[in-house]
């Protein structure tokens, strides 16, 4: 075996809830069943190039902190094959069935878009090589196009059309790579694809060009027979002040406003969706109920900071909340739960990636027992269903079934006289049914 980037670590195992030991598993056991499938096909983890190979801890007051053996920054191409042999040791070691990139984190800019094309080229094919020894497999692939300064007024909503013309190239190369390593889908998270200020801002002529921007990557895909779904990933800010693929409905919208909805499901992000000022199980109920449900981006911001902080996800009321809806629509198809979360600045050590990945894949697993134990309980699922009961005979199915009028309404509550029997909605009660299985 080639040069081990993390000789202290082996293959990470599942030992049982009663273990201490911080490089083993708890609750994550691959092969359990839970509902008739493994855990692994349940969650189908994905590890992220981005912050677990190019994070460095860096923030807006300090400098990086990360101890890692490999290059973080931009490099050189035969470092950035280092690079992805030490994903591909990390991914292997941890378990992890999938990983995701930005073109940008996998190779380095070069000078002009042909080198950067090029160095692309060169790791693509690394990861090509790598992808097969491992068997671990490209859950989805993205263009970064938000870092260089080319984009600072946007990608596919700049207002400067030499730009949306380098974003849609950067779009169709990192296309055919997830094409060309199997990917399972191809996200588009609008990085700056917003505005700071409405007072330069022509919104209709920016969206519109967004749409533009999705027609021709939705005709490209099916020019190169890739098959798997596109995802929209929303934000409603950061770094914008306000980004337009802001939340679920705001996605489904622009979707459906500009005949996208058939090429494109959503990849809802925990943090994400509370900088929405939305629940995770909020975003994932209107993505299912637009059939649009497709992928999560799994973190869990600080409850205090009110920023993008891609913690780990390890409170297990969230993991359960979120397995829940998952469980109930029918679970992933081409996506997963994707760890798009960072180690802490403070966390600088090696061994806190391995330590922070069994975390949030430990959180899950007991997310995912728990959602099971509260189908099979039944309890909660059966007071949904009784709570809307006067919908499903006399005049409720008449009104559902569209056979009922206005005036069939008045007459129907002028004989009432008035509503007898409101029941309560016992909030506090299924909050405590939840608390039973956790
Ligand atoms: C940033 C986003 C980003 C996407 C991929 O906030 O979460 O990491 O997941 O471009
Ligand atoms: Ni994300
Ligand atoms: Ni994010």
């Amino acid at each position: 075996m080639s040069k081990q980037f993390f000789p202290k670590v082996g293959i990470i195992r599942y030992e049982g809830a009663d273990s201490r030991n911080p490089l083993a598993f708890k609750h994550y056991d691959a092969d359990a069943l839970v509902e008739g499938k493994t855990m692994r096909e349940h969650l189908r983890f994905a590890v992220v190039y981005w912050h677990t190979m190019r994070g460095t801890g860096a923030d807006m007051f300090g400098w990086g902190t990360a101890r890692r053996p490999w290059q973080t920054g931009e490099g050189t191409v035969p470092q950035a094959i280092q690079r992805a042999r030490a994903l591909f040791e990390f991914a292997t070691k941890l378990g992890a069935p999938f990983y995701c990139w930005h073109d940008r984190d996998v190779a380095p800019h070069g000078r002009t878009l042909a080198e950067s094309n090029k160095n692309f080229d060169a790791v693509a094919k690394e990861l090509k090589k790598l992808q097969a020894d491992s068997g671990v497999r490209l859950l989805w692939g993205t263009a970064q196009n938000f870092v260089h300064p080319r984009y600072l007024h946007g990608a596919a909503t700049s207002c400067n059309a030499d730009v949306f013309c380098f974003a849609a190239a950067q779009v169709k190369k990192a296309l055919e790579w997830t094409h060309e390593l199997g990917g399972e889908g191809y996200v588009f998270w609008g990085g700056r694809e917003g505005y700071s200020t409405l007072l330069n801002t022509d919104m209709k002529r920016e969206t519109d060009h967004l749409a533009r921007f999705m027609h021709m990557a939705v005709a490209y895909k099916k020019k190169i027979g890739f098959k798997g779904p596109f995802f929209i990933e929303p934000k409603p800010k950061e770094p914008t002040k306000h980004q337009y693929d802001s939340d679920a409905a705001a996605c489904l919208n622009f979707l459906r406003q500009h005949d996208l909805l058939p090429h494109f499901q959503l990849n809802i992000e925990v943090n994400h969706a509370w900088l929405a000022g939305k629940t995770m199980e909020h975003e994932l109920e209107v993505a299912a109920n637009a059939g649009a449900l497709g992928s999560i981006d799994a973190n869990m911001g600080d409850y205090f900071t009110g920023w993008d902080t891609d913690q780990f996800p390890t409170d297990l009321y969230l993991t359960t909340q979120t397995m829940l809806r998952i469980l109930r629509h029918g679970g992933f198809r081409a996506g997963g739960v994707n760890f798009d979360a960072k180690v802490r600045r403070e966390s600088f050590a090696l061994d806190d990636l391995f330590i922070a990945h069994i975390a949030g894949m430990d959180a899950f697993a007991r997310g995912l027992k728990a959602a099971a134990a509260i189908r099979k309980d039944g309890r909660i699922d059966a007071f949904v269903r009784e709570r809307y009961r006067s919908w499903d005979s006399g005049m409720g199915a008449r009104i559902e079934s569209g056979k009922a009028s206005f005036e069939d309404c008045e007459k129907h509550a002028l004989a009432l006289g008035e509503v007898q029997g409101l029941e309560s909605g016992r909030q506090e009660l299924l909050e405590s049914i939840l608390n039973e299985h956790l």
